[in-house]
């Protein structure tokens, strides 16, 4: 039988929604909702008021018996109880998911309480789950940080890659002057380049290839990861971009140094050229020891004389497991099949696709 993709069909084949939970999630949601293209936006809220004013292709009420419909009042517990209430419903929103985006903003009730039960529906019905989560500032106090911590540990459990960023890291390096809702966009922005950076490499055509599975090796079951993001535009965007990644006030470095997988994703507009490309990875390989790389290179042709790189790193705790990886495709090999690929001499320390291996080389 033969075996053809049509000219208009999406590579629909890999299913991926963003998922917002509780007040945070669910602003965050409606304020990049639509700037994906071929992903749902998928809010789970107990607060019905909120639910109604927020933008998502399915919005979802959870725990109406636990909560009747007004929020938790930053009680986890209920939150808890509130997503268990309707385990059915979250299984069938959720349900035939390749790649789910969790956003929580921790420290109330809901998105803290919540959101463990869910992820762990969502993994239990075979996707891979990614939680980009906010901790509290310091000036919402204590019990609202201790809610926090707790459910980062209970989150981390229950999710493939757990990316944390801490609103107070956020203070200290924003502007004296910079409104709430300032602050709250830098948040919204960040999330959306993470999601933007991922779902392009699935979703876009790429120079560079890496699929699914790559991907997969790099988030599944792998703890907590981290995120550096660099922008470059007109002369030297490139090297700006690439310095701009490893700099990102947001990443310990500490963490960057230990993390076992890597994965980087440039964006350019048409006229990136093959010296930027491997000046940006001097620059970043330099900072990084991490013997697993995987690369995408992007196209996007709205984008002017610019360059964006994203660099996720994972496997910084000791979680990620050596067994095998249950969502990434396996290779099949038929009887007398050659390799798909030449083998990898020892000290070739950059996971490159095979036509750029080949270009390097010579042959
Ligand atoms: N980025 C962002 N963070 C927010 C926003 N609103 C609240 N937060 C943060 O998210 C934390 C949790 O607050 P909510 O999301 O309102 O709480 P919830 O999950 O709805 O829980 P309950 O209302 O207590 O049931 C807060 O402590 C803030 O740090 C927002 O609009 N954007
Ligand atoms: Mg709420």
């Amino acid at each position: 039988m033969i075996k053809y993709i049509e000219e208009n069909e999406s590579a629909g084949t890999i299913n991926m929604k963003i998922v917002g939970v509780g007040n945070a999630g669910s602003n965050i949601i409606s304020r990049i909702y639509g700037k994906i293209d071929g992903v749902k936006f998928v809010i789970f809220n107990t607060d019905v008021n909120s639910l109604k004013y927020a933008k998502a292709d399915y919005k979802i009420q959870i725990g109406e018996k636990t909560t009747q419909g007004r929020g938790t009042g930053s009680d986890p517990e209920k939150g808890k109880f509130a997503a268990s209430e309707d385990k059915d419903k979250i299984t069938e929103v959720l349900k035939n998911t390749n790649i789910i985006f969790f956003v929580v903003g921790l420290g109330g009730g809901t998105g803290t309480g919540s959101s463990p039960v869910i992820a762990k529906s969502a993994r239990d019905s075979g996707a891979i789950v990614i939680s980009i989560v906010t901790t509290p500032f310091e000036f919402e106090g204590e019990k609202k940080t201790n809610i926090a911590r707790d459910g980062l540990q209970a989150l981390e459990a229950n999710v493939d890659t757990l990316i944390h960023i801490p609103n107070q890291k956020l203070y200290e390096i924003v502007e004296n002057n910079i409104s709430m809702a300032d602050a709250f966009g830098r948040i919204d922005e960040r999330v959306l380049n993470i999601i933007t950076a991922l779902s392009d490499l699935i979703y876009k055509p790429k120079l560079l290839e890496i699929d699914f599975a790559d991907i997969c090796s790099v988030v599944e079951n792998a703890g907590k990861g981290i995120v550096g993001l660099g922008y470059g535009t007109g002369e030297g965007r490139i090297e700006n971009a690439a310095r701009d990644t490893i700099n990102d006030p947001l990443i310990e470095q500490v963490d960057i140094m230990e993390a076992k997988n890597i994965l980087i994703s440039i964006t350019g507009s048409e006229d990136l050229s093959l010296k930027e490309f491997g000046e940006a990875m001097s620059i970043i390989q330099k900072r990084i020891s991490s013997s697993s790389k995987k690369l995408g290179v992007t196209i996007d042709p709205t984008l002017k004389n610019e360059v964006k790189i994203t660099l996720l790193a994972t496997g910084i705790d000791s979680r990620q497991k050596e067994t095998q990886k249950k969502h990434a495709p396996e290779k099949k090999k038929e009887e007398g099949e050659l390799p798909l690929t030449s083998p990898i001499e020892q000290d070739q320390d950059i996971d490159i696709p095979p036509a750029l291996r080949k270009r390097q080389s010579g042959i």
